[in-house]
């Protein structure tokens, strides 16, 4: 029978193992390549978020990250325009990749959440996309390719 996909679909979700050494309390270690694909740029941390309420809901053009949550909990939703997928993270021994023109969300925090992400590039507004209709039309190719600037 032809016309069958010998492979599934590769996950939108992409999950890093984080080392954790235990030493008189624990250190996790992200270190470039081994853990991560990328020179570290910028790190920054979301401490307290207000519970209930929905951050990122964007997606950046040329900016990669990874997102560890190192306290309580974010569920994470990641969108390409085509599929939806979602995860929650509880733990600081995993790190998920946020690639560029992929939406993401992140829900389901309380204030006892804290989040680090280290960024490969500095802060730039102008990198983002926070319409989702401008970031369907960027993915379709209805758009400039940012990958082509
Ligand atoms: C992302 C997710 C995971 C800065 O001035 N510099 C910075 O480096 C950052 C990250 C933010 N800001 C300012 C911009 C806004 O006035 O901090 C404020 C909150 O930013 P935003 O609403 O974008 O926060 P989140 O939590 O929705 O998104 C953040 C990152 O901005 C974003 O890149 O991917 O975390």
């Amino acid at each position: 029978m032809g016309g069958e996909r010998s492979t599934a679909e590769e996950s939108l979700i992409k999950i890093v193992n984080i080392p954790l050494i235990e030493d008189d309390g624990i250190i996790c270690v992200v270190q470039y390549p081994d853990q991560i694909p990328y020179p570290i740029h910028r790190a920054y941390f979301i401490i307290s978020p207000v519970a209930g309420l929905a951050r990122g809901q964007h997606t950046h053009k040329e900016n990669r990250q990874m997102l560890i949550c190192l306290k309580g909990q974010v569920r994470m939703t990641l969108d390409d325009g085509k599929r939806r997928e979602e995860m929650i993270l509880s733990s600081p021994d995993k790190g998920i990749m946020l690639e560029p023109m992929v939406w993401h969300e992140m829900t389901d925090m309380n204030e006892n959440t804290l989040l680090a992400v280290l960024a490969s590039d500095r802060y730039d507004p102008e990198d983002y996309i926070r319409s989702y209709d401008e970031f369907l039309r960027a993915v379709k190719g209805e758009t400039t390719s940012y990958a082509d600037k």
